[in-house]
This record gives C-alpha cells, structure tokens and sequence, in this order.
C-alpha cells in the first residue's frame, strides 16, 4: 500500500453509533486487553509518536477513535477490555460501545485483535476472539511486545497462543513489536486485501 503518512487525522472521538463518521471508507479496528498497546501499535503503523494516545497506565483510550488514513481506510482505536480498575459501570458502558460496534458496523471489514506475546491469552481474550468468529468478523491476531521475548522462544509463543485460542488453519496471526519497527509492510500488505 502507497500510503502517504502526513495525511492522516482524528475524525472523531465516538462514544454511540449517531457519531460514527459517515466517509464510506474501509474501517479495520484495534482490538484487546486493556495497555497490550492498541494505540501504540497504530502509530507504529504510521510512523507517528503521537497520534493515537497511549499511556503505561491501562484505560487509556475510553472512547472509539477514527483515524482517517490518507483517505485509504480508517484505524479504529478502541477501549482496552480486562482493566480491573475499571469501574463496573464503566466497563458495562464501554462492553456496550464495543458490541455495538461491532455487531452494527457495516464498514467494519477487519479487526486486529491484539495479544500479548509473553503471556498466555486470558479468558477475555478467548472470549473476544470467539466473539469475532461468531459474527463471522475476519480477524488479524498480533501478539505484541516481540521486543520482550528472546528470538529463539518467539515461535513457542506464538504456538501457545494459537492453541489457546484454538486457531484454525487459515486463520492470521503474526508476531510484532511497535518499536523495533518491521513487518509493518507486511501488514499493510495484509489489510490491503480487505481494502
Ligand atoms: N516494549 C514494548 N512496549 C510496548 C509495545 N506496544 C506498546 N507498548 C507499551 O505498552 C503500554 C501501553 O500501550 P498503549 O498503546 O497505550 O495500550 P492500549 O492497548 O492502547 O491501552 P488502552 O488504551 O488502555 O486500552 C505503553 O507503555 C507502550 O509504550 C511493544 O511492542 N513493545
Ligand atoms: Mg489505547
């Protein structure tokens, strides 16, 4: 993809369906626990310190933020789920703003489900990433953080994870890091096939 990176901006901060930005392009959305590093892995994408807003603290991103990419497709970065400090209500608020999306969206055409590379997936990853499957959503699953693990373990990672979540074949997952910065041809060769 031929993506020219000074042409991206905030659309919008959404918190219900009425907001989404009505531009018709392709939206691929972030997915996953809450400080895996959704945010993070969009301005890696494109090659951006800030643009997305990312913290060591975890709840950061509280509402659903779409970035206009060159006018080619749109990031959705999206709250993190598994934030225990959350409150109950809280997290009722944005269960309900995810679902809604997803289940509603029709510009939605792939999500990237993020996962931590150095541990096992938790329950709530499985659930989302069955919850993806039911709605019949093509899903990229990364698992993040590569730069953490030594080289040679990355493929046991990888496979732990692929058996937790029972992966099938010709389901995607790929391993990255934000910041060491390679692969991400690679995976805008992979959203372009959704474009
Ligand atoms: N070492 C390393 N750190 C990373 C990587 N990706 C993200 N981080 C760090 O992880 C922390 C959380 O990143 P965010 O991008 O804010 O996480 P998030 O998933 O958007 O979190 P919420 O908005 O709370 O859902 C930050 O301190 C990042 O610098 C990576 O590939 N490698
Ligand atoms: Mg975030």
């Amino acid at each position: 993809m031929n993506i020219n990176f000074n042409n991206i901006n905030l659309i919008i901060s959404a918190v219900k369906r009425a907001q989404y930005p009505d531009t018709g392009l392709t939206e691929v959305a972030l997915s996953g626990r809450s400080n895996v590093g959704k945010s993070t892995f969009i301005n890696s994408m494109i090659g951006r310190k800030n643009m997305a807003r990312t913290s060591q603290q975890p709840g950061k991103t509280q509402t659903l933020n779409f970035y206009n990419i060159d006018e080619q497709l749109i990031f959705v970065d999206v709250p993190g789920y598994g934030y225990a400090k959350v409150s109950k209500v809280q997290r009722e608020k944005f269960g309900k703003m995810i679902e809604e999306y997803i289940t509603q969206r029709e510009n939605l055409k792939l999500v990237i489900q993020l996962v931590d590379l150095r541990h096992q997936p938790t329950e709530d990853d499985v659930l989302m990433y069955n919850y993806l499957k039911h709605f019949d959503i093509p899903t990229l699953v990364i698992c993040t953080k590569e730069d953490k693990i030594a080289k040679g373990k990355v493929q046991k990672h990888i496979k732990r994870i692929k058996d937790k979540l029972e992966l099938e074949s010709g389901d995607n997952i790929i391993s990255y890091s934000s910041i060491k910065n390679s692969k991400q041809q690679e995976i805008w060769n992979f959203i372009e096939t959704y474009i």
